[in-house]
Formats: structure tokens, sequence, C-alpha cells
């Protein structure tokens, strides 16, 4: 069983991962203790049935995986196997339904779609007895966050996946602004829309400078014109400025391209030095389950990987002590090297 692939065992496996990943999400939504490692299990044994690449049509497969080669189903715990179990005999995972059946757990995920409202804010408001977003607006507005006021006045817009082809059109408007201000200066979108896909739920748009080049003040002046010419419609957090040599700079925001027919949209814009882009390229290009293992496996090697360096450090009963200057990595290619890893496609990082 383990070396035949046919298109029908990788769509049962991505179904059952499907419905993992819907159940990790649906634990995030619900909060509480332990919510953010139920939450991780279910999406790495999602991650483990995808990459397996062996048809799974019964739970005894597994199992016997689980016996035999535990190396390559490990993230099969207990209580994923228990959810498999029902999948391959019925299609369907008990635990999902249970909570998906629950109304409450569905008021909490429409409001945790509202920007900047997570787990804790959300079951605060559901207290309050707000149900909805039009409860929200009439009578949760005053306890929300600034940043929260704001996505919840662009929900609609700001909820929907914009095609990548509009994310092109925000890099590139970015780009000439910013180019504008200081020539040779380059953008880069990251994010979802670096690792291919169809739709993105905002922009991630980063910018170094000119070639030969450590570093350039033009950070504060690109959002300022942004603002000014209309782009930027509503400023969510500015982290950073203003600008310091050899320190990066962050705006989190909302933006509307010009023209009719055109939705709010949400955009990162993100700046650093030189020495420090390949790390941010590598971090902002995610996925976030992609960075986590990154970030683990640099662990074990006693390294520490963050978007701003690649860093050897001593620790003491897992505290860091000592942090060395971080290696130098002009390209992100040099950041897989450093750490002994094959390059990995933007497009196969998402498992
Ligand atoms: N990131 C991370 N951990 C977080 C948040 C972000 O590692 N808690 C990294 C990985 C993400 C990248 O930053 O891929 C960009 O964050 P986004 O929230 O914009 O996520 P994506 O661009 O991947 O998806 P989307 O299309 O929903 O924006
Ligand atoms: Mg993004
Ligand atoms: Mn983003």
């Amino acid at each position: 069983c383990q070396s035949t692939t046919t298109s029908r065992g990788h769509a049962a496996n991505s179904e059952a991962a499907n419905m993992l990943e819907d159940l990790a999400k649906l634990c995030a939504v619900r909060g509480g203790d332990g919510s953010v490692f139920k939450e991780r299990g279910f999406k790495n044994a999602a991650g483990v049935l995808r990459r397996l690449g062996v048809q799974i049509t019964n739970i005894q497969q597994l199992k016997d995986l689980r016996k035999h080669e535990p190396q390559r189903v490990r993230g099969l715990g207990d209580s994923v196997m228990k959810e498999l179990s029902t999948f391959y005999e019925e299609g369907r995972m008990h635990r999902l339904d249970g909570l998906e059946a629950d109304p409450k757990l569905k008021c909490l995920k429409i409001l945790q779609e509202v920007g900047w409202v997570g787990a804790v804010k959300a079951q605060q408001l559901y207290d309050k007895g707000v149900r909805s977003i039009e409860d929200l607006r009439t009578k949760g507005l005053h306890l929300l966050s600034e940043q929260a006021q704001i996505c919840l006045s662009r929900h609609e817009d700001i909820m929907q996946r914009m095609p990548r082809s509009e994310a092109a059109e925000i890099e590139a408007v970015v780009t000439k602004v910013a180019q504008s201000i200081c020539p040779g200066v380059i953008c880069q979108a990251c994010g979802s829309y670096r690792r291919g896909k169809s739709h993105c739920g905002d922009v991630d748009v980063l910018i170094r400078p000119p070639e030969g080049q450590e570093d350039s003040p033009m950070f504060d002046d690109l959002i300022k014109r942004l603002v000014e010419t209309g782009f930027i419609t509503d400023k969510l957090t500015l982290a950073g400025g203003p600008h310091r040599p050899g320190k990066s700079q962050s705006f989190m925001g909302i933006c509307k391209l010009p023209g009719t027919g055109r939705l709010h949209r949400r955009v990162d814009i993100k700046f650093y030095p030189t020495s420090l882009f390949a790390f941010a390229v590598l971090y902002f290009t995610g996925s976030s389950h992609f960075n986590r293992s990154m970030r683990s496996f640099a662990k074990i090697k006693g390294l520490k990987l963050s978007d701003k360096g690649l860093c050897r450090v001593n620790t003491v009963n897992g505290e860091e002590v000592h942090r060395f200057p971080s290696y130098s990595c002009l390209r992100e290619e040099d950041v897989f090297t450093a750490l002994g890893l094959e390059w990995r496609e933007p497009k196969d990082r998402d498992g």
C-alpha cells in the first residue's frame, strides 16, 4: 500500500486534510487554554497527510504506518487518529460536526473575521450580547480598539480576498511612488502573492534600498505621499518610524485603487535595510506554518531565525543568554544554505 499513489488517494488525503484544517481554525476561534496547541496539532496533522504521497483509504493503513514507519506520520497523535478513523469509516469527523453545529462558536467566528478582533475580544463581546456584525456596529463599537473600528467600517470589502492581478496593481502603485521618491529602490510583494496564490487576503509589499546602498530614508515620505494621493484610505499601525539608520519600518493599513468599482484592500508595507532584506523576504513570504518549521529547525541547530537575521545563540535552560552577530545573507537562498537546507520555491511553502 505504500508504493501506490493514485489521484483518488490524493483526493481522499486532501479531503481529510481540509477537514483537519477546519478543525484547527475552529479550535483557534474558540480560544481558551491550550487552543493554540490544538490548532497547531490539527494543522500539523493536515500537513503530514498532504505530504504523505500515499493513498490512504482506511485507518488501518495509518495504524500500520504509525507502527512500522512512525517518522512518516509524526504528528498523527491519538486525538487526530480518532477523527481520521471516523473520517475513513463515515466520511465525517465527529469533533468537527460538533464544533460546526455550535451556535456560539459560529458567532465567535463571525466576530473574529473583523481585523484586530481576536479570540479573547470576541468572547468579551459575546458576553456583552454581541452576536453579529450588525450588533457590533450598533452596540459594540465602544468595546473595539481603534484598529478594529476601522476594520469594521471596511469589513464587507476587506473580508473578500482579491484576485492576484489586483495585488499586482497595488504592488505597482507602491513601487511607482517609492521609485519617484527614491530612484532605484526595490519593491517586492511577498505573502500569499509570492507563494503564487490565485487570491490574496492582503498585499505584503517589502521595500529595500537601491543596489549598492545599505539604507535610504524614504519610508516616511512614501507613506505620506500614498495618503496624500488618496491611495491609502486608513492607517492601522505605523511602527519603527521616523527613519533611523539600519532599522526596519512597518505600515499596516487599507488602500483603494483609483477608479470606480474598486474595493478597499488591506495592505502591509515594510522597509528593511539591505543587510536584513533577505531575512524579511523569507519571513513575509511565509506561510506562517512554513516559518514555524524553519524556526524550529534553526533552533535545533542552536540558531535563531527571525525577519532580521539568523544568529547563533547561547542558551541556559532554554533561556537565551548570548546572541552572536547574524550570518550575512544577501539573497533568500543564502539563508537556506546557512541553515544547511535545500532552497524551496515559494509556491511549495504552504505545507
Ligand atoms: N507571518 C508569520 N506569523 C504571523 C503572521 C505573519 O510568520 N503570525 C508571516 C507569514 C505570512 C506572512 O507573514 O505568510 C504574511 O502574513 P499575512 O497575514 O499577510 O499572510 P499571507 O500573505 O500568507 O496570507 P493572506 O493571503 O491571507 O494575506
Ligand atoms: Mg498577505
Ligand atoms: Mn499581511
